[in-house]
């Protein structure tokens, strides 16, 4: 597996997703045992499934808080954090899981594009700030509410929502001369636009994964592997 030169002027995007915590014990969304084999994303990752049902949501979410609070970042996470500590502004983490391990791992230069697990935020969108909550509610009645009076909901980017600060991530990819992707099926979008909207831009665009994403045609390179085997010393220069 050759290693990936970085050298200057180089800037560096990264893109991750569910695969890159698959061996810290989370589990993906689309594998045979994942997250969409037990729940409709209908019922629990929709705002009709929140106005519908909001224990149910709770419930849902309160489980993957838990499960995430139990986990622990693993070689990948910690591979990239170090590659940031040594380019600096010239390294941008986007991910699209809600899980915190980046952040444990020691990831700062980081966006969380499709929100935070261990956030909340009113479900009026009052326009109060999301606060952080750590919470695993049992019950819908113990789910606090906002100033406003009403009840917060999971700080989540739920389908048919738009993602977070999409100038910024907009931004970032236009200056970036080499996007890594690391764990994503390229299923769902507009994440799955990113290798091909750097690959315009002439960036090296990188797909680290066990098998080829759905859109395998916007990388120029892909490294076949776990990301927690492949990351590590990976990168020179
Ligand atoms: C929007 C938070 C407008 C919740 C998530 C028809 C055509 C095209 C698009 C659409 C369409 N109909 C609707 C849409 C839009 C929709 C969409 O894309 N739907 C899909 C289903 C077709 N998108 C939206 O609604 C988005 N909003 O479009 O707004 C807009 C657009 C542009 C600009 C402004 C406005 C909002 C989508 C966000 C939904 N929320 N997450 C939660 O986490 O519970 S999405 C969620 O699923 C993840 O965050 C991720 O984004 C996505 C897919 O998950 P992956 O991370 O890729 O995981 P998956 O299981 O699929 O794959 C795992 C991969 O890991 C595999 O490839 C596997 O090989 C690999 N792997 C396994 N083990 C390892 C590994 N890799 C490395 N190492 C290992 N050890």
């Amino acid at each position: 597996m050759a290693p990936i030169s970085i050298s200057l002027p180089d800037r560096v995007f990264v893109l991750t997703g569910a695969g890159i915590s698959a061996e810290s014990g989370l589990p993906t969304f689309r594998a045979s045992d994942g997250l969409w084999a037990g729940h409709r994303i209908e019922d629990v990752c929709t705002p009709e499934a929140l106005a519908r049902n909001a224990g149910l949501v709770w419930e849902f979410y309160s489980a993957r808080r838990a499960s995430a609070q139990a986990a622990r970042p693993n070689p990948a996470h910690i591979a990239l954090a170090e590659l940031e500590s040594r380019l600096g502004d010239r390294f941008f983490l986007c991910t699209q899981n809600v899980d915190d391990l980046h952040e444990r791992a020691g990831s700062v230069r980081l966006l969380h594009m499709h929100g935070e697990l261990a956030k909340s935020r009113c479900s009026d969108d009052c326009g109060h700030p999301p606060i952080e909550d750590h919470s695993v509610y049992r019950t819908l009645d113990e789910v606090p509410l906002c100033v406003c009076g009403a009840r917060l909901r999971p700080h989540i980017v739920f389908f048919g929502e738009v993602p977070l600060e999409m100038d910024r991530i907009q931004q970032q990819i236009d200056r970036s001369t080499l996007m890594l992707v690391v764990g994503t099926s390229g299923s769902v979008y507009p994440a799955a636009n990113f290798g091909c909207w750097a690959r315009m831009n002439n960036a090296r665009t990188v797909y680290i994964g066990p098998e080829p994403p759905l859109n395998a045609a916007a990388f120029t390179h892909t490294i076949t592997g776990p990301a927690g085997e492949v990351l590590p010393g990976l990168f020179v220069g």
